[in-house]
């Protein structure tokens, strides 16, 4: 196949689930490429593909030569125009500038929610989430991220952020997965909206092979 997407561990690594995800949803083919993080071997094993020693790295031998793509966000501008015809954002200017802003918004930030959340897909770790929400920078991160899905869905009507599923949606898919793990509560229609995205067949395969990898990195 003409792309490699090199990810990390599936209960772990959430850069990676990012593009996998948006891929998956637009019907793109792609090999997969797993290196369990945190082994000894692992810096030297994602070197070998990503410049910058980190997954997500995509690997395109089409048409292009040998094409590599790093960082989540680039991967999905890329693959959404290379082979998704543009319909990984909505088709709407304005609609389309807000789920940028989106995304990138994730991307760039909730450092707290990041650290102190860390995914963990197969597991349910309730009262330490109780614990994180009690401090001010994760309960202000947990604020935003509430607002920011009630504003979008609210516009667009759904059943994704910014109606059909966009990247925006797929960089929100491992906070959709934090939530779980730790129990964060939402509001009826934010639950109906996390629920959407875990029920998303491709969220299903990704959540199944977590399930299933021997690996335990702990509190990482
Ligand atoms: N900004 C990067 C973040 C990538 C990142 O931090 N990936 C983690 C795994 S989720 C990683 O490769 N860690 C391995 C390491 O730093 O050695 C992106 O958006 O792709």
């Amino acid at each position: 196949m003409a792309l490699t997407l090199v990810i990390g561990n599936k209960n772990y690594s959430s850069w990676s689930l990012r593009p996998w995800l948006a891929m998956k949803m637009a019907g793109i083919g792609f090999d997969e490429l797993r290196i369990p993080l945190d082994q000894p071997d692992t810096k030297a094993g994602i070197l070998r593909h990503s410049p910058t020693g980190k997954v997500p790295c995509l690997i395109d031998t089409g048409s292009a030569g040998r094409l590599t793509v790093w960082e989540s966000l680039a991967i999905c501008e890329y693959v959404n125009e290379a082979y998704a015809d543009g319909r990984l954002w909505p088709a709407d200017r304005a609609a389309r500038a807000r789920a940028r802003s989106a995304a990138s918004e994730m991307h760039a930030g909730f450092a707290a929610l990041r650290t102190h959340m860390s995914m963990d897909i197969r597991a349910r770790k309730f009262e330490r989430g109780a614990a994180a929400i009690a401090r001010e920078d994760v309960a202000a991160d947990i604020t935003r991220i509430r607002a920011l899905w009630f504003d979008a869905l609210l516009q667009s009507s759904g059943p994704f952020l910014f109606g059909d599923f966009s990247i925006a949606d797929a960089f929100f898919a491992p906070v959709v997965m934090r939530f779980v793990t730790y129990g964060v509560d939402l509001a009826p229609q934010l639950a109906a909206y996390r629920d959407r995205v875990v029920g998303l067949a491709p969220m299903q395969r990704w959540i199944a092979d977590a399930t299933a990898e021997v690996e335990d990195l702990g509190d990482h």
